[in-house]
């Protein structure tokens, strides 16, 4: 076993660290970047440009109240009794569908569902969570209308005013979607739903002892979302497509669903670039039939698989516990919104927080598991592997740099590069061979070898680089 490494530990890197792109080859070429974009501040989605969304608003309404509900082939409801902790379901069809799980029949003790989604009582209020975090709690809302930070409030006790305000006596319509209070005394009145533990890569991959350590561990899984009944979130696929939950515990949220195909994403980079984009409707870019539209009442969880695109209509006053989080099962795809990410500027601030950290803890998790130790992978899971070794490589070796030797701050990407590759047997200079046994062993092209890739298996492209270096 591997020494867990202190935060002052430091490696020597061989192999020199590329922030390079990952451009999957069926995306395409680089875009022009966005000139003097505006992005709204909002950590979640970042992405939007700001500007006047009135016209886009209206139109939306218009068509909301005359498009049907999508089909079951296109977002199956289950029941929260059906679906249980889930396992057994996303084993059968997998996480590639947007799912709607329905509340328990009144009658049902709720004790005997394994969904294990826990949120406070249906009497909770806005007003609460001001006892529970504090009046002057930061917030930042947007301006629905120029889908912008709202400035004039910025206190807990501010919003909370606002959304007690009668409807029709509120200046404008504003959003709070990005309350994130893992760290607060309201994250242990809720709980996600047992499937979001059993996919989430940072609740099985992230280093226990690392996870302790708010500084360098990814919080972005429960966020409390109050929205007046007219706020509207524009188009956009959350940070580094990461899947979402979304129980919406008072009121409706009405989604508007695109799957991440590839044509999709090519118009949603497209889309980001445009100058007007605020008037421009994102699906009249995509083959129509494509959208569809999910209700999500009171009492229903959304479970939204990576890389969906989707904007966000609220008919009405409507409070929301859910939470992102990125999985093993969706490797793909989130990598290829992170490229969108990285080719369209989107700041480091509105990202998935330790991105490409957490690719190679999955890494190692996927290969612990390629090698027989715990649970053996799962279709998807090896579907996407090659996309994660290719995505790997291109960042973290053979670039500039090479045969450099360096202190690795804790954290850093190529310092949790090393220790993936440590807990996995390896060396502080293999990070290369630790990337190639988890691609041989998922083509079942592995030949064994202590620790060491067999040369001619390796790849020509990558052995002519790889450093001999070792201490
Ligand atoms: O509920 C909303 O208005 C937007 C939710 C959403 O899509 C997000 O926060 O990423
Ligand atoms: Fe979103």
């Amino acid at each position: 076993m591997a020494a867990q490494p202190s935060p002052q530990t430091t490696y020597r890197w061989v192999c020199g660290a590329g922030d390079g792109d990952y451009a999957l080859p069926d995306l395409p070429p680089l875009l022009p970047p966005p000139l003097n974009r505006k992005v709204s501040l909002d950590a979640v989605t970042g992405k939007i440009k700001t500007g006047n969304r009135s016209t886009l608003i209206d139109g939306l309404k218009a068509k909301l109240s005359c498009m049907p509900a999508a089909s079951d082939r296109v977002c199956p409801r289950v029941g929260q009794e059906t679906f249980g902790d889930g396992r057994e379901y996303i084993a059968a069809n997998g996480f590639r569908l947007p799912l709607v799980i329905t509340p328990l029949p009144p009658s049902s003790p709720p004790s005997t569902c394994a969904f294990g989604l826990k949120v406070p009582p249906p009497s909770f209020k806005p007003r609460d969570l001001l006892h529970i975090l504090h009046p002057s709690f930061p917030v930042s809302c947007i301006n629905v209308k120029y889908q912008s930070t709202n400035a004039s409030i910025t206190t807990l006790q501010e919003w909370v005013d606002y959304m007690e305000t009668p409807a029709g006596d509120r200046a404008t319509v504003n959003n709070l979607i990005s309350l994130e209070y893992s760290d607060t005394s309201l994250a242990s009145l809720t709980e996600p739903p047992s499937i979001v533990r059993f996919l989430s890569a940072v609740d099985r991959s992230w280093p226990a002892s690392r996870r302790a350590d708010n500084s360098v561990c990814p919080k972005v899984d429960s966020y409390c979302l109050s929205s007046p009944a007219g706020a509207y979130c524009d188009f956009h696929a959350d940070f580094g497509g990461s899947s979402v939950f979304y129980h919406v515990h008072e009121g409706r949220k009405q989604f508007l669903v695109l799957p991440p195909t590839a044509d999709v994403l090519r118009a949603y980079e497209a889309w980001l670039c445009m100058e007007n984009q605020c008037d421009v409707f994102f699906p009249s870019l995509v083959e129509p039939s494509l959208l569809a539209l999910v209700t999500v009442d009171a009492g229903e969880t959304l479970l939204l698989p990576s890389g969906y695109i989707h904007a966000v209509f609220t008919p009405q006053d409507s409070l929301v516990f859910g939470g992102n989080f990125l999985t093993t099962h969706c490797i793909e795809n989130q990598l290829r919104v992170f490229s969108v990410e990285v080719r369209t500027h989107v700041l480091e601030e509105y990202r998935f927080p330790f991105f490409k950290q957490l690719q190679y803890f999955m890494a190692a998790s996927l290969l612990q598991r390629a090698r027989g130790e715990g649970e053996p992978l799962a279709e998807a899971e090896r579907e996407g592997a090659p996309a994660l070794t290719a995505a790997l490589r291109a960042w973290g070796m053979g670039l500039a740099g090479a045969g450099e030797e360096r202190e690795l701050a804790y954290n850093s990407v190529e310092e949790c590069a090393v220790y993936a590759a440590r807990t996995c047997g390896y060396g502080e200079t293999q990070v290369r061979e630790f990337v190639d046994e988890l691609e041989l062993r998922v083509k079942g092209e592995w030949g064994g070898g202590g620790g060491k890739v067999r040369k001619a298996e390796a790849g020509g492209e990558w052995e002519g680089e790889r450093k001999k270096t070792q201490t």
